[in-house]
């Protein structure tokens, strides 16, 4: 007999949660968010409830946390802390970003790995989900300090991966400069050549279109959510935050689709540039941050237009907003501009950008709400089929690298209107939530009890 055949009930089992998790404040808004649309469809189907489906998922299959010891230009001995959260591998292999920043703890990581279950889930590729990192900031780093940091977290890191283990990839702080180090080191301790890492340079196992396809997906996944109510993005004016990868490549795309892109930001505060970006500003925007690692500043000099120190952009008036920086980067005084403006959707770059009171703001004005599961999931989809060539020792073509991205993001919308259409509007949150609990909670429930 069962153990347990009830019904779930959302405060109690957030309640649970937070008692097994307590401080873990990021974790509790990503799984709450989740739960909210998980729980109605589950207690209709109680097989879910019976094998604690959802209990299971929001429980990472295993953490670890490491010591990473370093030495600086200066012979100082440096201590930070390394962390990998392997979440959930039942439709594949671990999968997911390494983040590099002075914020990172164990709740942003659990928030960022679990998030990443029904992502990846959703882009229609066998990939599992996990998240790491460190707590290292890479800012006013010599290029030898970031190797030596980047070699010493790899030497311990390279213990718990593998190309059918788990596969981490870059996030904030961690390009194709990081990527590099860490490959190098792990190719060296391991003596073999796989394709333990993606996000990698193209001469050595890196695919076409992967630094471009979180922006270029982002892009994509609102020109399908506009194209569904008869619209596109032709002439619309976009706010975009961030200056890094996943801003750089929304941008880009955007205005390749006829978007006016008018700001971007970085942590110091914000550029508004009422003429819009084009490609020799955009050019510059990727060598001031990815190549000089400057400050956002330095574009309102070059370009003559205003900064905004320590603000961010949502108080300008725009038709589409892009945040692409961080998690909780739109908050509720935001969104409440936003909608004084006129913004007509936003789309989520970043994970988690907007809380959830702003979400509901957003829903309650009827603007079009894209969630970071769906709306980011190119750069992971385009990992994976990195994962596929290192697999079978090619390297696909540009063009066709794009109409694949293009494809999943395409079929991530209609899994999003297939789970949540309501009467009058789609609800894309709900979707993406149901649309990739099925997928995973179906594997798990075929495993038996594990
Ligand atoms: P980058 O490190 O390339 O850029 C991060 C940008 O966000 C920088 O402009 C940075 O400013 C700003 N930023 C970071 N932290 C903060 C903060 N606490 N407050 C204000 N601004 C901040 O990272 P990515 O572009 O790769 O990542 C951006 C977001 O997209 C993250 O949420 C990430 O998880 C998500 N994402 C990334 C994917 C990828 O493939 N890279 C895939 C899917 C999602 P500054 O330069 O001042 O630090
Ligand atoms: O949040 C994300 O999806 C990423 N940072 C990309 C993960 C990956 O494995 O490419």
């Amino acid at each position: 007999m069962m153990a347990r055949s009830n019904i779930l009930n959302l405060s109690e089992f957030m309640q649970g949660l937070i008692k097994r998790n307590p401080g873990e404040k990021e974790f509790h808004q990503a799984v709450e968010e989740v739960a909210a649309s998980v729980i109605p469809f589950i207690n209709e189907r109680p097989q879910y409830i019976e094998n604690q489906i959802l209990e299971r998922m929001t429980e990472p299959n295993r953490t670890i946390i490491f010591r990473v010891c370093w030495e600086d230009d200066r012979g100082n001995i440096r201590i930070n802390r390394g962390y990998r959260v392997q979440f959930n591998n039942a439709i594949g292999p671990y999968k997911g970003g390494l983040r590099f920043h002075p914020s990172v703890n164990l709740s942003i990581l659990k928030f960022l790995g679990f998030e990443q279950t029904f992502k990846n889930s959703l882009t229609t590729l066998p990939m599992g989900s996990g998240k790491g990192g460190s707590d290292f900031n890479p800012k006013g780093k010599s290029e030898r300090e970031i190797m030596r940091f980047c070699q010493a977290f790899m030497t311990e890191l390279s213990k718990y991966i593998g190309e059918h283990l788990d596969i981490p990839a870059g996030d904030i702080g961690v390009g194709v400069r990081e990527i590099s180090f860490m490959f190098g080191q792990y190719k060296r301790l391991k003596n073999e050549f796989t394709g333990t890492l993606t996000g990698k340079a193209l001469e050595f196992g890196g695919s076409l279109i992967r630094k471009e396809a979180t922006g270029y997906g982002c892009a994509y996944f609102t020109e399908e959510m506009l194209g569904h109510q008869g619209d596109s993005i032709e002439g619309k004016t976009c706010l975009v935050s961030g200056s890094g990868n996943v801003a750089q490549f929304t941008a880009q795309k955007l205005i390749h689709l006829g978007g006016k892109v008018i700001t971007l930001s970085d942590s110091s505060g914000f550029i508004h540039d009422p003429d819009g970006l084009n490609n020799e500003k955009l050019e510059y925007i990727i060598d001031l941050k990815t190549n000089r690692r400057g400050r956002i500043s330095e574009f309102a000099e070059k370009f003559k237009c205003k900064f905004y120190k320590d603000k961010k952009p949502w108080s300008v008036k725009g038709d589409l907003a892009f945040p692409c920086a961080t998690q909780n980067e739109i908050e509720l005084s935001d969104a409440k501009q936003l909608i004084k403006n006129g913004c007509k959707a936003l789309s989520e770059g970043a994970n988690m950008p907007t809380t959830h009171d702003a979400i509901d703001a957003l829903n309650k004005a009827k603007i079009i709400f894209a969630p970071g599961k769906a709306a980011n999931a190119g750069g992971v989809s385009v990992s994976g089929l990195e994962m596929t060539q290192n697999s079978i020792r090619l390297a696909w073509q540009r063009e066709e690298l794009e109409q694949r991205l293009k494809n999943i993001m395409h079929d991530i919308h209609q899994q999003c209107i297939n789970y949540g259409t309501e009467k009058d509007h789609i609800d894309y949150v709900k979707g993406a939530n149901l649309a990739g609990f099925v997928k995973v909670a179906k594997a798990m429930l075929a495993y038996g009890v594990i």
